[in-house]
């Protein structure tokens, strides 16, 4: 046990510790863990790591849809799934500035913009992307690109235009990794999030579960995330949408209860980490997602849309939000 951060009294010391040595074996016994032993261990964290516990709202847009050369199999953007979503020009500054906007006035405290690349090329397109960026920051929202691969340079001229947070998910375990994608290894991810965090962008970085993983996949893929040193400031926990025409379309939903597993290990392991309840919401219900706030959720995707798929409606979340009795990290001010 080593390193005991921010707001750690000597009280804290047994509870919150910063680690980046995990081994599989230590992961995995968390992960089983019985249920309500996890779950008792999760919340002494979160509370005690997160006190004033508040949960934030992340709007997503998709701004670049489909025709992505990459195969990832549980994706509906890539040209090689049949679900490939195309059709839609992208979207230019304007609109999104607008959408952000909206998601300002609903509640949203976050806007994330998504571009379906394998990687950024320089050109028009990039200088939208930054003025994007500039916009949304001028909003005094957050603002989170998700692009695929990036260089150094345009790493840097990202944090120039005030980019929050640089979205690149390791998606599962090295292990399982060649069963999902293949035109894009483990490695040139972690270079990917070298060079994000060599600009100062702060990393979002998680991955999926309900890809025909082993638990001892999600094991190896938390341990991952938890020792990039230091830990992605926030963690995406996503349960697969299985989309009809990609090779997963016939994969069935994830117990809810792994979802709230998950969530309780990222959180033990990365106590000061925004751990976000992500994709897949609609099929947890009303009771999964309040254990997972419970294990120390702290984020959702809010709206009635994910990238291409759906999400639970505003409406509906608020009213989970105060049935859960969970305050979100600010009210709109105007
Ligand atoms: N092209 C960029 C990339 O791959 O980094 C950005 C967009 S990509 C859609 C962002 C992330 O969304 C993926 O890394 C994956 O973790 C998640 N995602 C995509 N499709 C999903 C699905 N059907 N179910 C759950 N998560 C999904
Ligand atoms: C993340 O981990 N999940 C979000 C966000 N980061 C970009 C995306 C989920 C996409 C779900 C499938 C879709 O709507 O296309
Ligand atoms: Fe392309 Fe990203 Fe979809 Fe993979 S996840 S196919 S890189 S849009």
């Amino acid at each position: 046990m080593k390193v005991i951060k921010k707001n750690a009294s000597s009280n804290d010391s047994n509870l919150i510790v910063v680690r980046n040595d995990w081994t599989l074996n230590e992961v995995q016994d968390l992960l089983k863990l019985p249920l309500m032993d996890l779950l008792w261990q999760a919340q002494l964290v979160h509370r005690t790591a997160n006190p004033g516990y508040k949960v934030q709202l992340a709007s997503l847009l998709s701004v670049k849809t489909g025709g992505c050369e990459e195969d990832c199999a549980y994706c509906p953007q890539s040209i090689h799934n049949s679900s490939d979503v195309t059709g839609q020009p992208d979207l230019s500054i304007k609109p999104v500035l607008e959408k952000a906007k909206k998601a300002k006035d609903l509640g949203a405290h976050r806007f994330c913009m998504g571009w379906a690349w394998r990687e950024i090329r320089d050109g028009e397109s990039f200088e939208a992307m930054l003025s994007m960026v500039r916009g949304v920051r001028a909003l005094g929202l957050e603002a989170c690109v998700t692009a695929g691969m990036l260089t150094n340079e345009q790493a840097v001229r990202l944090a120039e235009a005030g980019l929050t947070a640089y979205n690149h998910n390791l998606d599962t375990s090295p292990e399982h990794y060649g069963e999902i994608i293949s035109t894009r290894t483990y490695q040139e991810r972690l270079e990917t999030l070298y060079k994000v965090r060599s600009a100062g962008i702060s990393l979002c970085c998680g991955g999926i579960i309900g890809m025909g993983e082993s638990t001892t996949d999600r094991a190896s893929l938390l341990r991952q995330l938890a020792n990039l040193s230091p830990h992605p400031e926030s963690v995406p926990i996503n349960a697969l949408v299985a989309v009809e025409g990609t090779p997963l379309e016939n994969l069935r939903s994830i117990d809810p209860l792994e979802m709230v597993r998950m969530v309780a290990t990222a959180r033990i392991l990365m106590p000061y980490s925004r751990v976000r309840l992500s994709a897949g919401r609609e099929q947890l219900g009303r009771e999964a997602q309040i254990l997972c706030f419970q294990a120390g959720a702290d984020s959702i995707f809010y709206g009635d849309s994910l990238l291409t798929t759906s999400n639970p409606q505003t409406e509906v979340d608020k009213e989970l939000l105060a049935q859960a009795g969970v305050q979100v990290e600010w009210e709109p001010d105007n």
